[in-house]
């Protein structure tokens, strides 16, 4: 068993490739934290069937999607355990016994809920919705994770697995490790390039995200219409001029440079050379990962080995949780024999 720190994050397969904003804010420290931590990544396909449930055909062809994208992005099956959320009965054992220490009002005051919930008609919602962040604090404590590197919108269901944790420890005795948020700082939020006082995400409209898997020709279009402001001044303001902080935290994220740095090197010039450039970094990286993704898709048996090999992996630190956490809660062992 290694003695490196643990690091645990999530994705949904929900769309039928991961967004921009997914990668620079959470896959790409992901891919960095393989080498200093032991590194656990789940596609989380329970969640995603907490709003409008996919085709099942298509949710197992999503699944695959975004694992094969995980790994053309960096991941390495050797250097971490890529699994599948629904391939561990841990996850929904363990998220019943923290429901169960859940407050009402504390669940119902989470605000991607709220938003999720009103966006498509509270009444029409499933009560798979309300509980989702809770299934999350699960995925996390069952592998006694350090650290989980997300981007700024899940800062708070990070805050309720961190009090979930001490609660479940303050009462039953030492159990889980109480995890810490990793958030990078410029990419924590990449905005919609339409609209950007609203994150980039899969379930927006399409002219303001940014697919991986869209062509040369759509990312650059998208990017020279994204919506920025008037005053022709290139400064990083994200409060002031949000469209266009977003454009200098994206080429910032790309190229490893500080969005001051990004900032400085095209002041002066118009947005269109920020834009252009901007362009040109997100397809430098998107068209090799599609073609790689396209690789790992073209042989799904391969594919799913890696899985297997992942949930292997997985199962093997959290079976050994969830043993601990019913021992401590007082559920009697099932006798062996
Ligand atoms: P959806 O739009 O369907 O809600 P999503 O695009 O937000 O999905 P998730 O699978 O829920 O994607 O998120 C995966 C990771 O990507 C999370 O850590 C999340 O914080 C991060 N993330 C998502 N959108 C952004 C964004 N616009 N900027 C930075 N990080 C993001
Ligand atoms: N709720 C997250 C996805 C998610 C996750 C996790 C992230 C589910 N389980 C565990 C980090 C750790 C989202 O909507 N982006």
């Amino acid at each position: 068993m290694s003695n490196k720190p643990r690091v645990l994050s999530g994705i949904q397969p929900t769309g039928e490739s991961m967004q921009l904003g997914n990668y620079l804010g959470a896959v790409q420290n992901w891919v960095q934290m393989q080498d200093g931590y032991d590194a656990y990544y789940c596609v989380v396909d329970l969640h995603a069937i907490t709003l409008e449930p996919p085709e099942p055909e298509a949710l197992r062809q999503r699944t695959r999607i975004v694992a094969a994208q995980l790994l053309a992005a960096g991941l390495d099956p050797d250097r971490c355990a890529l699994f599948v959320q629904s391939h561990l009965p841990e996850h929904p054992q363990l998220s019943w016994v923290l429901e169960c220490l859940t407050g009402f009002g504390e669940a119902s005051r989470m605000t991607q809920f709220k938003d999720k919930s009103t966006r498509a008609g509270a009444d029409r919602q499933g009560v798979g919705l309300f509980t989702y962040p809770i299934l999350q604090a699960a995925d996390i404590l069952l592998y006694q994770a350090d650290q989980v590197p997300i981007g700024e919108d899940q800062r708070q269901h990070l805050e309720l697995t961190r009090n979930l944790a001490q609660r479940f420890n303050a009462r039953y005795g030492d159990t889980f490790v109480v995890p810490e948020a990793f958030i990078p700082k410029a990419a924590a939020k990449i905005l919609d390039l339409q609209d950007p006082t609203a994150k980039m995400s899969k379930s927006r409209p399409d002219a303001g995200t940014i697919y991986l898997s869209d062509p040369a020709s759509v990312i650059t279009r998208k990017i020279k219409r994204a919506v920025t402001d008037t005053d022709g001044e290139v400064r990083y303001d994200p409060e002031g001029k949000p469209g266009l902080s977003n454009l200098l935290a994206i080429h910032a994220a790309l190229t490893g440079a500080s969005v001051e740095a990004v900032a400085k090197e095209f002041s002066g010039q118009g947005y269109g050379a920020l834009k252009g450039a901007v362009a040109e970094a997100v397809v430098a990286f998107a068209e090799p990962f599609a073609a790689r993704s396209q690789e790992l898709l073209d042989d799904p048996a391969e594919l799913d080995r890696i899985l297997a090999r992942g949930a292997e992996r997985a199962r093997a630190v959290a079976s050994v949780t969830v043993a601990d956490a019913y021992a401590k809660v007082g559920f009697l062992p099932a006798a062996v024999g």
